[in-house]
């Protein structure tokens, strides 16, 4: 997969996109990343990207121009046409679900605004805008680095057999299980027994529960769309029924 970004701060990025499994990725040539300084497709001697909303209002706007040419520019250094994702406030929020979709792509443009955002006219050469969230960031870098992040993961042969993506299907839609290293007891807090039995059934059914009951108590909004069966929605539904109970019914269970 080959990621090209377009930004006014390319030196943001090399830090996060050279560490770790996308760092390793790159080396392994799984994946090629570019990062592409807005400026060089400005021609004025102030090299100038913004410019004072029309109407008035506070803060400045990204000129067009430069974004246009800029695109252009960077489409042409494959044959292959890249994907273009903007990156803005109100774009649609990303998901795992997304993230799969762009990590069958061959390629992907990332766009990446500051000031205020975009003339809306550039906005035309998105194929696609996406928010990572509903606060306001500075800019569209941490976005494009987020979305990297998890797209990455999910290239083929990124991920080693280890911490291979392919079993999150299972659990798509829930919150993750505790998890427990050594020691098997802390300073007195101890690992669960079922994790220590060898006892492969019961342990792959508790972690199963355990995401249930952590998804009900803090993200109740995402058993809708979760796959369960109907003892699962039992499940769910006690956990969910406790958290309105008095504290010393649940300290006691
Ligand atoms: C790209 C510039 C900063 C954009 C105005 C008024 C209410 C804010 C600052 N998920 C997410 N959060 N933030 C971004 C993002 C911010 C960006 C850019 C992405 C480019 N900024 C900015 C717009 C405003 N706007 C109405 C929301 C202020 C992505």
């Amino acid at each position: 997969m080959i990621v090209d970004v377009i930004t006014l701060f390319p030196d943001m990025f090399e830090g996060p996109m050279s560490t770790s499994i996308v760092g390793l990725a790159r080396e392994r040539g799984l994946l090629e990343f570019r990062a592409h300084d807005l400026r060089d497709w400005t021609h004025d001697r102030h090299r100038t990207t913004d410019d004072a909303p029309y109407g008035g209002g506070p803060g400045m706007v990204m000129k067009p121009e430069p974004l246009f040419e800029a695109i252009e520019a960077v489409q042409s250094l494959e044959d292959e046409p890249g994907f273009v994702v903007f990156f803005t406030p109100s774009g649609r929020p990303f998901t795992q679900e997304l993230a799969e979709g762009l990590s069958a792509r061959e390629r992907l443009v990332f766009v990446c605004g500051r000031y205020e955002g975009f003339d809306e006219r550039s906005l035309e050469l998105a194929d696609l805008e996406l928010s990572i969230g509903d606060y306001v960031l500075t800019g569209g870098e941490l976005p494009a680095m987020v979305v990297t992040d998890a797209v990455a993961r999910l290239v083929p042969g990124v991920l080693g057999d280890d911490e291979s993506a392919a079993d999150e299907s299972f659990s798509a839609g829930l919150l993750e299980y505790p998890q427990y290293t050594r020691p098997a007891d802390f300073g007195g807090r101890e690992v669960p027994d079922v994790l220590r039995s060898g006892d492969h059934g019961k342990i792959a059914q508790w972690r199963r529960e355990q995401s249930i009951r952590k998804t009900a108590r803090v993200r109740p909004d995402l058993l809708a769309r979760a796959s369960l069966t109907e003892r699962e929605r039992e499940i769910a539904a006690d956990e969910i029924k406790r958290a309105d109970e008095p504290e010393e019914r649940q300290a006691s269970q």
